[in-house]
């Protein structure tokens, strides 16, 4: 993947990374830097409440529901409170879509960008010592500035990102995003309290050998995906799947290799969220290199009918999705 990007050496600071290649972001560089430096800031936080998770109680249940009826973490609704108040702070964002919020939160600002957020993705690992994750998408709104926000504004087809991007909160924490100009990876210096240039340039290999499914729901799956999950094994592929979706996406970026998470009798359109998961991991697997379809349809291409709504989801290497369509 060509990218425009002008070479800065390994260790070079975030902030410093936009600035040097603001020609690649088509608006001021200062609003995106102010965003991602939002974003970032809210992560540290975040990483710091889930690195102490063991020894004060903010893990387990919260007793309450998200949008979607799934069991709120702690760490989620802190999470969702530290993004909100960072975005709302920093003064870009007008709006935020959140899985942690039934409808989207207007933040009052005379903001551009939007903002589409899985906060803490995989929460359901927090209590086991998992690698979690943190998924954002960023749209411009479309209607003007200082007027209400509209629904045209919300949903947006994943084309129409501006930026995208990652954390993963692992062995160690790693913010990864794309403003359509290639993928860059940076890893926290928690000394520093610095995310820096860790990995530019990160290109899917064309191939892999790793297929990631929940093979649990097996009899449930098309026969076209059980079809593809035999063609893995006949080819002897391996077999990862952490129920993260952040930490095997990740690895299958790094290494190559396919994530699937198909329809099923539980889930009939899938369980992963257009908007706030599946936009943004698709438009940083295009940007490396790689495709995102609902298994059919190119993920970047679907327009949103409402804000928590599922899409089935096959994204990683090229060769491996095209090659999972053909079932
Ligand atoms: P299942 C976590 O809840 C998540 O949203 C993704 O991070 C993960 O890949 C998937 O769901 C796991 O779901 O049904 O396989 O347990």
């Amino acid at each position: 993947m060509e990218s425009s990007r002008i070479a800065l050496p390994i260790g070079t600071a975030l902030d410093r990374f936009i600035k040097n290649n603001q020609f690649q972001f088509q608006y001021a560089s200062g609003e995106l830097s102010q965003l991602l430096r939002d974003i970032a800031l809210a992560s540290k936080v975040v990483n710091r409440e889930i690195n102490k998770a063991g020894l004060i109680d903010i893990m387990g249940p919260m007793g309450s529901q998200n949008s979607g009826g799934e069991q709120q973490q702690k760490l989620d609704v802190l999470a969702n409170i530290r993004f909100t108040r960072a975005l709302t702070k920093g003064g870009e964002a007008c709006a935020l879509i959140s899985e942690e919020t039934e409808s989207y939160v207007d933040l009052n600002n005379e903001g551009r960008y939007v903002i589409a957020i899985d906060p803490l993705d995989g929460s359901s690992n927090i209590d086991v010592n998992v690698s979690i994750g943190t998924i954002f998408s960023i749209y411009r709104r479309v209607s003007p500035v200082g007027k209400p926000i509209q629904d045209k504004d919300i949903l947006q087809r994943g084309a129409e990102q501006v930026a995208a991007g990652y954390i993963l909160y692992g062995s160690s924490t790693m913010l990864v995003y794309t403003t359509g100009h290639g993928v860059n990876g940076f890893t926290y210096e928690s000394t520093l309290g610095e995310y820096v240039l860790s990995h530019p340039d990160m290109t899917i290999p064309e191939k892999g050998r790793t297929y990631s499914i929940n093979e649990g729901s097996a009899n449930s799956f098309s026969p076209a995906v059980k079809s593809y999950v035999q063609f893995c094994k006949d080819e002897n592929y391996t077999a990862r799947y952490i129920g993260s979706l952040v930490a095997d996406f990740h690895r299958n970026l790094l290494k190559g290799g396919i994530y699937i998470y198909p329809a099923t009798a539980k889930d009939k359109n899938g369980k992963l969220r257009l908007m706030y998961e599946c936009n943004a991991l698709a438009f940083i697997a295009e940007q490396a290199g790689g495709k995102a379809t609902d298994g059919k349809k190119r993920i970047l291409e679907i327009k949103p009918e409402s804000l928590h709504e599922r899409t089935p989801f096959y994204v990683g290497s090229k060769a491996m999705v095209e090659k999972a369509e053909s079932f």
